[in-house]
């Protein structure tokens, strides 16, 4: 069930692209290591909550690349 939630949530996510657009990689990266940290990502509601199925290396961290699966 929790797998499917999460899904759920990237397709919310994914579906409001047009309002997530404008919120980019760079905004949420606001110290620009190149990487968005779970403090960086506790800005957005909806990150939060799929910040651990975007981390695919479970690193703790969003890489550019790891971030780009929402947009
Ligand atoms: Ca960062
Ligand atoms: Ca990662």
């Amino acid at each position: 069930m929790k797998h499917i939630k999460t899904s759920l949530a990237i397709i919310a996510l994914a579906s409001s692209s047009a309002a997530f657009a404008a919120v980019s990689f760079d905004t949420f990266d606001t110290d620009g290591d190149g990487a968005i940290s779970q403090k960086e990502a506790s800005v957005n509601t909806q990150l939060v909550e799929i910040f651990s199925a975007l981390d695919a290396d479970g690193n703790g961290e969003l890489s550019k690349e790891e971030f780009s699966k929402v947009q």
